[in-house]
């Protein structure tokens, strides 16, 4: 397979940086703003933005990761359970969806999932850094780090420091 690098490290953190003042813009600030990411990566991504809404803010939302599995639509738990997320409030809060890679958005619908199992929160955002296409349901994002048009059977790598020891972003062909 073939790598090709679309986003190196500076590049990365300034989308990061951008989309941190676009959440900004659309909210007027902080008040009532939780970040919800996405695990694996979109979790560490949250946590990224966070901290530059806190540089730029002087005000750190709170941030929860999230696992969307027992809300998946092809993964279903042999329960069946839909648990509200542990630590989450969402009732008068903007929740914002925080994930690395958006593709089909059925991850998403997930989330949507969780935190409506979770209450009713007053807006549900999302942010991503990298929108690949292909998209399945009628999902899209708010924040974008990168419009990145694929092909099916390209996949994009998405490197984080925190998991991978570096930063950038890559179109891997087969
Ligand atoms: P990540 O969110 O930590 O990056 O879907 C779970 C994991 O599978 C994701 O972890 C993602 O990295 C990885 N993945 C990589 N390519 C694909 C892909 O094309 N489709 C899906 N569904 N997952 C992918
Ligand atoms: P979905 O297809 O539901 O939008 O994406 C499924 C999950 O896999 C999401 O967490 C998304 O971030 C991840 N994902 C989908 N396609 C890719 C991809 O090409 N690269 C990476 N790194 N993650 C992907
Ligand atoms: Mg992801």
């Amino acid at each position: 397979s073939t790598q090709t690098q679309i986003l190196d490290a500076t590049a990365m953190e300034r989308s990061m940086t951008r989309m941190a003042h676009e959440i900004l813009e659309k909210n007027k600030g902080l008040d009532g703003v939780v970040v919800v990411g996405i695990k694996t990566r979109g979790a560490v991504l949250a946590e990224r933005i966070a901290d530059k809404l806190e540089r730029i803010e002087g005000i750190r939302p709170p941030v929860l990761d999230l696992d969307v599995r027992p809300y998946r639509d092809d993964v279903r738990a042999s329960t069946g359970a839909r648990p509200p997320v542990a630590g989450l409030v969402v009732e008068d809060r903007t929740v914002v969806l925080v994930d690395d890679v958006l593709y089909t958005g059925r991850t998403v619908r997930a989330a949507l999932d969780a935190v409506m199992a979770t209450g009713r929160p007053r807006y549900v955002q999302l942010a991503s850094l990298i929108d690949r296409g292909h998209r399945e349901l009628p999902i899209r994002p708010d924040f974008v780090g990168k419009n990145v048009p694929t092909s099916r059977d390209e996949s994009v790598s998405v490197r984080m420091r925190e998991v991978d020891g570096e930063d950038g972003v890559w179109i891997v062909k087969p």
